[in-house]
């Protein structure tokens, strides 16, 4: 009998699960979604200019190429509009049980009990609790799910209207306001010139510089959306010749390689090519390697730090006052502050509590940071499958492709889980795997002095996968043979 099996996000690795197993005719699965539509990040991103910087065509599942992208890179509407589409087409939409948190999930010695509340976030009741036993549990709730709202002092004292980038308030509007952005990643490269082109004076406080390259963004033609359409293999080998580049020229600069210093030589031509101030340049420089922290790609960034009515502070920020922001250097009056701070990145699955075999804690045996045997399973805790766990993203490629080995992988241990009951990595394959993750991650450049969302905050590297993506699709095509136990009890 095919199991039971509850899938947890209904974004771009929850729909892959559902979809995959809809596919092989396995109906016996529901998905749980919190919010009240489908997309993951892509519903929560809605920030002005979202989009994503791995060109479209690649950022698309392999099973479902889509003709209709409009742009190399897609904006987040678009994205949307995909998820969305394949939810209909491959019919997994009616399976999604919207406005459904799952809170608790425990293992019972032969379920997981999956305690969820179902009822919208500040809504005026309460939410209403349910408990229901699955065989198997998919995981599915992105590394970049919940916002990192930094603690800077005097923050709630703050008298105009403050959000998050992926909480972006629509109802709030920006033209002619004085705004301050905190932060400089890819969230706030992105949204910092629409807001700069609206705003009547526009703050940027930046911590550390990031290093930017171009992105060579352009709508597609009409004829080359034909061509893409109806050309056999066009889409494929663009597919592919997109993906091929990301593996050939920028995993080795990762890697430290030689493309690294090509690299570094880009951002730099970029950087003095879009700012002609020195003054600008040079706080706009960073000072640790190229990719230590995710390299950001856009070319709308930097002209828009250059406007007449934006300024980039590197002073530190000491408090937020009622009316705007204090540095070391004084106070920047402002109505309105967007904190493009990032991501709680390295807290997986929290605040769901998980617990495994024998009451055993997830949240305690990640207490050092997480850890996965592929990024996809954990000893004592049978059953329980993760997409984009520890270990599996990438700063390269698109995180489509790692999201489709990690299902692959896991449709080949369904049938074990069918037939044997529960089953479980071994810990000695666990063991081997992070020594050889460790190893594989010293020549990376993500551990040379400089703080990213990649780490915690004892440096260990829990988010980023260290190796090519071929040979993170070689092992996890692997058949999962003796790397997985049948449970033992207790
Ligand atoms: O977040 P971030 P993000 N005081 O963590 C600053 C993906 N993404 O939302 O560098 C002052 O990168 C912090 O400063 P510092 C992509 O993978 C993809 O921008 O820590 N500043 C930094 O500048 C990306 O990497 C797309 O010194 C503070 C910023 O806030 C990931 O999402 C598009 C601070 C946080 O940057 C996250 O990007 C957008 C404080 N107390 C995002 N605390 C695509 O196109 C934090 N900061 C696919």
């Amino acid at each position: 009998m095919a199991p039971k099996v509850a899938i947890i996000g209904a974004g771009f690795g929850g729909l892959c699960m559902a979809i995959r197993l809809e596919r092989a005719g396995i109906r016996s699965y529901t998905v749980f979604e919190k919010a009240d539509d489908l997309g993951g990040t892509w519903r929560d991103n809605s920030y002005p200019g979202a989009g994503c910087d791995i060109p479209s065509h690649l950022y698309s599942y392999s099973f479902e190429k889509y003709a209709s992208w409009t742009r190399r890179y897609p904006g987040q509407p678009e994205i949307l509009g995909y998820l969305s589409h394949c939810a209909d087409k491959y019919d997994v939409r009616r399976k999604i049980r919207f406005g459904t948190e799952v809170r608790r999930a425990a293992f019972d010695g032969r379920h997981w009990r999956l305690t969820t509340t179902h009822g919208e976030e500040g809504e005026q009741t309460e939410p209403t609790e349910a408990t229901e036993s699955f065989d198997m549990m998919v995981v599915s709730v992105g590394q970049l799910n919940r916002p990192h709202l930094p603690e800077i002092p005097g923050m709630s004292d703050f008298a105009g209207t403050s959000f998050h980038s992926a909480r972006w308030n629509h109802d709030h509007d920006l033209t002619g306001r004085q705004v301050a952005v905190i932060g400089t990643g890819s969230s706030a490269a992105q949204l910092i010139p629409p807001v700069a082109a609206q705003a009547g004076r526009l703050h940027v406080f930046q911590r550390t510089p990031n290093w930017v390259i171009p992105k060579p963004d352009a709508a597609f033609g009409p004829l080359t959306r034909l061509a893409l359409h109806y050309v056999p293999g066009l889409q494929r080998a663009y597919r592919e010749a997109v993906y091929r580049y990301g593996e050939a020229t920028l995993y080795p600069a990762l890697a430290q390689g030689w493309s690294a210093g090509l690299l570094r030589k880009q951002a730099l031509r970029h950087l003095r090519e879009q700012v002609p101030d020195p003054v600008l340049r040079a706080k706009l420089t960073p000072d640790y390697p190229i990719g230590c922290k995710r390299v950001v790609i856009d070319s709308r960034f930097y002209p828009a730090l250059t406007r007449d009515n934006v300024d980039v502070i590197t002073d530190k920020i000491v408090r937020i006052t009622p009316r705007g922001v204090e540095t070391t250097e004084g106070l920047r009056e402002v109505d309105t502050i967007v904190y493009a701070t990032g991501f709680r990145s390295t807290e997986f699955l929290a605040p769901m509590e998980v617990t495994g075999r024998g009451g055993r804690s997830l949240s305690e045996r990640w207490a050092r940071g997480a850890e996965a045997y592929l990024g996809i399973s954990v000893p004592e805790f049978p059953n329980m499958f993760l997409l984009y766990g520890p270990n599996t993203n990438l700063g390269h490629n698109s995180i489509i492709f790692m999201l489709e080995c990690q299902v692959n992988h896991i449709m080949a241990c369904l049938p074990r889980v069918a037939g044997q009951g529960p089953i479980e990595v071994r810990p000695e394959v666990m063991a081997a795997w992070t020594r050889r993750l460790d190893a594989a991650m010293d020549r990376m450049v993500w551990g040379s002095g400089c703080q990213s969302w990649y780490k915690t905050a004892e440096g260990r590297v829990t988010n980023n996968w260290p190796g090519p993506t071929p040979l993170y699709r070689r092992l996890t095509a692997r058949p999962p043979g003796d790397a997985y136990r049948p449970s033992p009890a207790g």
